[in-house]
């Protein structure tokens, strides 16, 4: 019997344990809630970046960005890692790294945009 409460005692402390981490990785990701990096759609090029109401090719931002798809069909964000994409309306938030963003069956002389994230 002593053995069954000390392995039930063990159980709930392990519990609360897993229960701290969880709220402390909650309370992290709610304090770093990610800017907004608008992409929009613009002739010639067919999609740009939109910072300060100027449309660029290129942007280079600090730390973690939520991309909003403002263009006129699905983006495609190529990393070296992986190839996501974002529909119409739709935000995808990015990491530290390099992306090309591009839009799914877009001209070949359309933009392709180019995004750093520090
Ligand atoms: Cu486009």
């Amino acid at each position: 019997m002593k053995i069954y409460v000390l392995a039930l005692a063990i159980a709930a402390t392990l519990c609360a344990v897993a229960l701290g981490a969880g709220q402390a990785l909650a309370t992290t990701a709610h304090h770093a809630t990610p800017r907004t990096l608008k992409v929009a759609m613009h002739d010639p090029g067919c999609h740009w970046f939109m910072r300060h109401g100027e449309f660029t090719k290129a942007a280079t931002v600090k730390g973690r960005i939520r991309l909003l798809n403002l263009d006129e069909a699905t983006l495609k964000v190529a990393s070296r890692h992986a190839l996501r994409h974002i529909p119409v309306g739709k935000s995808l938030v990015v990491g530290r790294g390099n992306y090309v963003i591009m839009m799914v069956g877009q001209a070949p002389d359309d933009n392709y945009l180019k995004l750093t994230v520090r």
